[in-house]
């Protein structure tokens, strides 16, 4: 294990930063190496499949949802070794340089992990869930394997940051209905590539995506770190799924402070 691997910085050029503002996202090549990211493969894989609440219920008696994926959230708190990639400097810069905030603080993290035979994810946008009174967050999506296109790779819809489609729509069949005939309509292009071991993407809070079905063999297994603007203050008016995150996520804080939480550390400022 090499910690400088997780720390030392990944240049970004100006062109990927431009491209990020105008996509809503980007999928960054050889951010870590096999060798780096093996040990939080096993440790994380670990702790996935001992908290999985579904292990004893096969794919096909669960609902649509729980098929897509097994979701193990604030994986750093059980595990000090998880906690290493979650704090991981490089990525958390490359955050804050994409974001074009001076730093980040962690919102959250969680494993997906989409069993063989899992179902796709539905369209969703996930900041409707996210009680911060900015758009200023990102999240990486970490693979711990290859994931060609019929494992199901994070896709997303470009730039569609910009549109006001399903923001108060829980990730659901309907959401998916609904994005997938906006992205129609609107002509919006859906970016669906393979990834090669060792790209991390990054996506805004208010960009479309989904992921297909596992129709492999293997797990495809994925860690995800949230982050969020140091300067990020809590919402004033939330909704009711909003004030689940505040509860779960930042429950120290109250509305319009600063987020600054002991579970939303600083994870880069330079
Ligand atoms: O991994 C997936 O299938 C979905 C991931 C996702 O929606 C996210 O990380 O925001």
């Amino acid at each position: 294990m090499s910690m400088s691997a997780l720390d030392t910085p990944y240049p970004l050029t100006a062109e990927q930063i431009a491209q990020f503002r105008a996509d809503g996202f980007i999928q960054l090549p050889n951010v870590f190496d096999a060798d780096t990211l093996a040990p939080y493969d096993r440790e994380i894989t670990r702790i996935t499949l001992e908290a999985n609440p579904h292990k004893d219920t096969p794919l096909a008696d669960r609902d649509a949802y729980h098929r897509a994926f097994i979701q193990i959230a604030q994986v750093w708190q059980r595990s000090t070794l998880a906690r290493e990639l979650t704090f991981s400097r490089r990525l958390a810069r490359i955050a804050a340089e994409l974001l074009d905030v001076a730093g980040v603080r962690l919102w959250h993290d969680q494993a997906l992990y989409k069993e063989p035979g899992g179902g796709s994810t539905f369209w969703h946008v996930d900041q409707q869930y996210w009680p911060m009174a900015s758009d200023r967050s990102v999240t990486a999506w970490i693979p711990f394997q290859a994931v060609p296109v019929d494992m199901g790779p994070l896709s997303f819809g470009r730039s569609s940051h910009r549109f006001d489609i399903a923001r108060n729509v829980a990730i659901s069949e309907e959401s998916d209905r609904i994005i997938a005939r906006a992205v129609q309509e609107r002509e919006i292009e859906e970016i669906a590539a393979p990834f090669a071991l060792g790209d991390v993407s990054f996506h805004l809070g208010w960009t479309l995506h989904r992921a297909g079905a596992n129709q492999t063999e293997q797990p495809r297994k994925v860690h995800t770190v949230i982050y969020m603007d140091a300067d990020m203050r809590l919402s004033v008016d939330m909704t009711d799924t909003q004030r689940v995150d505040w509860e779960a996520f930042s429950p120290t804080t109250q509305p319009g402070e600063i987020m600054d939480d002991p579970l939303n550390p600083i994870l880069y400022s330079p």
